[in-house]
Order: C-alpha cells, then sequence, then structure tokens
C-alpha cells in the first residue's frame, strides 16, 4: 500500500463523515495546490518589506545604544545618527527615534529605534514616565485616524511601539520604585520586554537569584510582560512560551567589538580574565533576547500592538466623545454609536 493510501485508509477510519470527500478529492483531482499561497504571501512581503519599531528605556550608561547596535550587528542606535524625531518634552527626557532599513536575503526590515535618554537620571524622577506614555498614546492616535480617513492610504504607516526593551540595572537586590511605577503604567499599553544590563557584572549565582526576585516583583505588582500568558494562541505556544516566561529578565551582555576565539570571529567584551561571549549561551542570555524579539517572535510582538494594544486604544477612543471626526470627512453619528451596535447595526434596527 502506498503512503497516500495508508493516509486515506487512517482518515477513513478517524473521520467517517470527511473520509469521501478527501479522497474523491485526492483520487479524481491530485495536488491542487493551496500551499503555494504561501509562496505568493512570502513574495509580497518581500516586495513590501515591513515595519518593526522598538523602544530602548533605562538610565544612561546601562548600555542601550550598545545592545541595539548588537541585537542588529550594526550601528543603528550609533550617536552620530540624525534622528527622524526629537522631542524633549519634559525637562528631564528626550525621545529620540532613527530608522533604517536593514536588508538580509531580499528581505526589507524598516528598523525604527525609540531612545529614551535622561530616564530615571534625576534626583526627583516624579511623572519621568509621561513623555514615554505619551509617545506610545500618539502612535496609536496617528494609525487610528489615518484608519479612519475617507482616503485612507493602502498602507498605513505603522510608528506604533511594537515593543520596549526594558534595562534594569544589575544590582542583584529587587526592582526599583522606579521600576514598578513605570513597569505598571507601560505594561498596559505595550509589549514589555525587561532585561538585566551589563549581567557580566553578576556572578551566575546572584544572576539567578536577582531574577528570580525580579519575577517575584512583577508578579506581585500586576505587571504584565511580554509574552503575556493570556494571549497563547494554542498548547504548542503555550509551552515555548512558559519557557521564556520562566527565564525572563534576560541577562545581557552587550558590545559592538569582535575578537578572535579559537579561530573564529565572535562578538564579545575582552576582559583581564578572558572574553566574554555575547552569542555563546554558556556565558550570558543576549541569544535567547535576539531570538526572541527576531527570530522567533518579531511576528507575533507585531500582531499583539496591533490586535490588543491598539485595540484597546481604537475601542476606548472611539468611545470618547471628544474625537473631530469632521476632519477626516467622517460623519459623527455612526462612529459615535458604542463599539458593538456600530459592527451590527442591524441588531439596533430589529430592536427599534
Ligand atoms: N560591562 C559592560 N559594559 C557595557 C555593556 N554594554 C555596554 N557597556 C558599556 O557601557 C557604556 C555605556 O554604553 P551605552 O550603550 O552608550 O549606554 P546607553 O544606555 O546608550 O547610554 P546613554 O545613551 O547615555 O543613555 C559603554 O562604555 C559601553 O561599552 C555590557 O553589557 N557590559
Ligand atoms: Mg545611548
Amino acid at each position: 500500500m502506498t503512503e497516500k493510501e495508508e493516509n486515506c485508509v487512517e482518515l477513513r477510519q478517524s473521520v467517517p463523515g470527511l473520509q469521501m470527500s478527501f479522497i474523491q478529492g485526492t483520487d479524481l483531482f491530485g495536488y491542487v495546490g493551496i500551499e503555494a499561497v504561501l509562496d505568493q504571501m512570502r513574495s509580497k512581503t518581500m516586495k513590501a518589506g515591513f515595519e518593526f519599531n522598538i523602544m530602548v528605556v533605562g538610565q544612561s550608561g546601562l548600555g542601550k545604544s550598545t545592545l541595539v547596535n548588537t541585537l542588529f550587528k550594526s550601528k543603528v542606535s550609533r550617536k552620530s545618527c540624525t534622528p527622524n524625531y526629537e522631542e524633549k518634552i519634559s525637562k528631564t527626557v528626550k525621545l529620540h527615534t532613527v530608522s533604517h532599513v536593514i536588508e538580509e536575503k531580499g528581505v526589507k526590515m524598516k528598523l525604527t529605534v525609540i531612545d529614551t535618554p535622561g530616564f530615571g537620571d534625576q534626583i526627583n524622577n516624579e511623572n519621568c514616565w509621561e513623555p514615554i506614555l505619551k509617545y506610545v498614546n500618539e502612535q496609536y492616535e496617528k494609525y487610528l485616524r489615518e484608519e479612519l480617513h475617507v482616503n485612507r492610504k493602502r498602507r498605513i504607516p505603522d510608528s506604533r511601539v511594537h515593543c520596549c526593551i526594558y534595562f534594569l540595572p544589575a544590582t542583584g537586590h529587587r526592582l526599583r520604585p522606579i521600576d514598578v511605577e513605570f513597569l505598571k503604567r507601560l505594561g498596559k499599553i505595550v509589549s514589555i520586554v525587561p532585561i538585566i544590563a551589563k549581567a557580566d557584572t553578576l556572578t551566575i549565582e546572584e544572576r539567578q537569584e536577582f531574577k528570580e526576585r525580579i519575577r517575584q516583583d512583577l508578579a506581585a505588582n500586576g505587571i504584565h510582560v511580554y509574552p503575556q500568558k493570556e494571549y497563547d494562541e494554542d498548547p504548542e505556544e503555550r509551552i515555548l512560551n512558559d519557557r521564556i516566561r520562566e527565564s525572563i529578565p534576560f541577562a545581557v551582555v552587550g558590545t559592538d567589538k569582535e575578537h578572535q576565539v579559537n579561530g573564529n570571529k565572535v562578538l564579545g567584551r575582552k576582559t583581564k580574565w578572558g572574553i566574554i561571549e555575547v552569542e555563546n549561551v554558556a556565558h550570558c542570555e543576549f541569544a535567547n533576547l535576539r531570538d526572541l524579539l527576531i527570530r522567533s517572535h518579531l511576528q507575533d510582538l507585531k500582531d499583539v500592538t496591533h490586535n490588543i494594544h491598539y485595540e484597546t486604544y481604537r475601542v476606548r477612543r472611539l468611545n470618547e466623545s471628544n474625537m473631530d471626526f469632521s476632519e477626516l470627512g467622517l460623519s459623527t453619528c455612526l462612529l459615535l454609536l458604542p463599539a458593538p451596535a456600530r459592527r451590527t447595526p442591524t441588531f439596533l434596527v430589529q430592536s427599534e
């Protein structure tokens, strides 16, 4: 019996209702070619490229710029870059964004890095998170306005923050009050990935204990970090994400220097005692962070931003009465109806 025939028998036994149409389908017409849609999607994505916006938050000197450069193996966050957005909203925190197009094997990614120099650097850091929350919400607002416009663009430019990497200093203690205050607020509107910066300053035991204490503090303060359990889509994803949740926050080391180790070029930090290899999982958890952000969860970060965080903003905004829709060329009466009624206008008519 061929493999195909074996599969048919198996299917006939397990799904009696479905067996005939399936068997007829394969026998009479053979291969249909539905899977080719994957190639079509791939070629469309390659042509169009995609946007990925990443925010880095943490005190001065914690290695934010170095880590972004380590992640994308380029001088993405170089100080000499001309920023495409710079706003000194408050006396303390500035926001500084730089965009780059990175191309790899024909896939183009427009990467925007939002840096937040000055965060938490003052003696009095009261409300220092305000400009950051404002920036995140402004990007949702921009997207919403584009989406609501009568003559909207075919592809809405996406400046929404897909991920915020939060740098914790390697103190070995616990979360500080500023971390708790900031993460509590930001976790409600954006996906946060907390990391322990400059982890080479901790011993293995200190690192493990610090990670454990941070996880306890995050849970005790009801702080949501990425990936959130509630948004796991299936058991397979849950198993993978549980493993990530168990090792968060990643203890990372950054560098923009290469060194020779056993004849190979590696990214590393040279110390008197040897080379800390940034991408070596035995030395630090940089590779886990890179894999999460780029190799395994990049699309999910974009999906969570759109389907959860932006959606929450959109629903709240459309239920508010101070939105000026006239400038978008829209009738206010339709949009100001409560969200469920807007989706099912027939129901409204029937109940009247
Ligand atoms: N030991 C150690 N030093 C690091 C690490 N990452 C960066 N550094 C060093 O820390 C210093 C500050 O790094 P930056 O990347 O400029 O820090 P930053 O957070 O961008 O600082 P601001 O731009 O001032 O907010 C540099 O001398 C880096 O070489 C690390 O993982 N371990
Ligand atoms: Mg910097």
